[in-house]
């Protein structure tokens, strides 16, 4: 029987082989796609996310382990499509307009993932309309932004002002981070939440689509 424990701890040390055998093996043996997500894929995700937050591990274990993830996640998704497994939630993510910078960004994405969600990655130098077609066209309950410049951070605000115009300010909740990013500047704003770090916005994500 697939041992759900030694999942957990192949993805938290990175192993994306065995992470991948693993999870073969479980579904296999006829456990539910659910069942290895929730039992192994998300608790070391969830490891992850915690050492990362009190600094016990860095940039590149998380990428790792990140990479882990998703050689699991190949073989689950299309169990998870197949079935009627509920998503947790949609998040449309990318860095603002003129920003190129992305590692944060996709470190937010990865945390997201870890934690059930469904994330849709815009990528980098996203205008504020492109993330309010998308958020509908996806049906998202988040909009996540990133930004390290001060120069692009003031962006954020566009795209707060974007989805007030499209008077779906109580449909979608924007969630805005990086490191020039505030919780004065999100007030300044109008944003909805801000976090200063990867697995604290993938906690809040998870709990604003819970409340959603
Ligand atoms: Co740039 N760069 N860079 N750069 N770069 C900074 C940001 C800078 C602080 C360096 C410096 O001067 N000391 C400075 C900004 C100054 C400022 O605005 N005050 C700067 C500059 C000036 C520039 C250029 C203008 C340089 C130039 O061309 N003259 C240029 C701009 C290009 C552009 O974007 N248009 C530029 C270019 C680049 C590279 C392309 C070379 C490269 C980016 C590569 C890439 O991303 N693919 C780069 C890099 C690597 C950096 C530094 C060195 C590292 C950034 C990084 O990835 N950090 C950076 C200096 C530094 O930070 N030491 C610097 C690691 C990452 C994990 O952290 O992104 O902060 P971070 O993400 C954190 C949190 O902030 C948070 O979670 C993450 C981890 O938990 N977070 C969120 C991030 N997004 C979030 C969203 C959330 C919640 C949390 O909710 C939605």
């Amino acid at each position: 029987m697939a041992d759900m424990k030694a999942l957990s701890e192949f993805l938290q040390k990175g192993k994306a082989k065995e992470v991948k055998e693993l999870t073969q093996q479980a579904v296999d043996e006829g456990m539910g796609p659910e069942e290895i997500l929730d039992q192994g894929l998300l608790p070391g995700m969830n490891v992850i996310g915690v050492k990362f937050k009190n600094n016990e591990v860095f940039v590149p274990e998380v990428l790792i382990a990140a990479r882990a993830m998703n050689a699991g996640m190949e073989i689950l998704k299309p169990l998870l499509a197949a079935g009627n497994v509920q998503s947790r939630g949609t998040v449309v993510i990318g860095t603002v307009k003129g920003d190129l910078h992305d590692i944060g960004k996709n470190l937010v994405g990865m945390m997201m993932k870890g934690k059930g969600l469904n994330v849709i990655d815009l990528g980098t130098d996203v205008a504020p309309k492109r993330f309010v077609e998308e958020a509908v066209a996806n049906n998202a309950n988040i909009i996540a932004c990133s930004a390290l410049l001060t120069t692009t951070m003031k962006g954020m605000e566009q795209v707060v002002k974007a989805v007030k115009e499209a008077n779906l300010q109580e449909k979608i909740k924007v969630m805005i981070g990086g490191a020039p990013v505030t919780e004065s500047f999100k007030n300044t704003i109008g944003a909805d939440r801000y976090t200063p770090d990867a697995a604290t916005a993938a906690e809040v994500a998870l709990e604003l689509c819970q409340s959603a």
